[in-house]
């Protein structure tokens, strides 16, 4: 088990969140690195060298496998290093880990993708632009709120066990007041939400600074 910390290259979005989330419930030692990316900073050299697609977050665990530094980008490639690392929130075996996947990559590749559209075109001035945009993206957010609703109908978390899958969900779920959903329209998902925030570790992620301060 590592002793010294993982430095954690985010910013406070939802994606660096999930990894801020994933730390703390996962009881690892770790510093925040901030990388204000309304500053461009994602874009420095030294960043890029971690992180080649210029996007956080990024971690690097000092004491990686075989005792040696490694650097891991892509938000859904770190929860897999860190379940993999400490073996929590990640089952052992290949039944388990399926349904882990499953919403993990749902949430890579839907749900975050989708709600982040619904952010970027929220905040344009041009009417026609705006207008066309959001209701595309709000439909689609909307659309895989329904579908986490049924699934939380039958699971308690997203592959029955509290898994990475509920950390990298929660990260974009935290935002719903920004992608104007209103969680009472999905009790399960509101149900699943209150639980998931209520963990402390999962507020602590919640709560560690990942801006400087101004
Ligand atoms: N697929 C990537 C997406 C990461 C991502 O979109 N990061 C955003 C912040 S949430 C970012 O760095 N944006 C800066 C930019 O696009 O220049 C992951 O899950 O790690």
């Amino acid at each position: 088990m590592t002793t010294r910390p993982i430095q954690l290259h985010a910013f406070d979005t939802p994606n660096g969140r999930k990894i801020s989330v994933a730390l703390e419930e996962m009881g690892l030692p770790y510093e925040v690195k901030v990388v204000d990316i309304t500053r461009g900073e994602q874009r420095d050299p030294a960043f890029l060298k971690l992180s080649p697609t210029g996007k956080i977050p990024a971690i690097v665990d000092p004491e990686g496998p075989g005792g040696q530094p490694i650097s891991v980008f892509e938000s859904g490639a770190i929860l897999i290093y860190l379940g993999e690392k400490t073996g929590k929130f990640w089952p052992s075996d290949l039944a388990g880990r399926v349904p882990v996947l499953e919403w993990l990559m749902f949430q890579m590749g839907a749900f975050g993708p989708a709600p982040g559209q619904v952010h970027h075109f929220i905040a344009l001035e041009d009417e026609t632009e705006r207008r066309y945009g959001l209701k595309r993206f709000m439909d689609e957010t909307r659309r895989l709120y329904a579908v986490m609703d049924r699934r939380l109908a039958e699971h308690e978390f997203f592959a029955g066990a509290l898994s990475i899958a509920d950390f990298a969900i929660v990260g974009w779920a935290w935002r719903h007041p920004r992608h104007k959903v209103d969680l009472a329209d999905f009790p399960h998902v509101q149900r699943w939400y209150q639980t998931m925030m209520a963990r402390p570790g999962v507020a602590r992620g919640f709560a560690v600074p990942l801006r400087r301060a101004a």
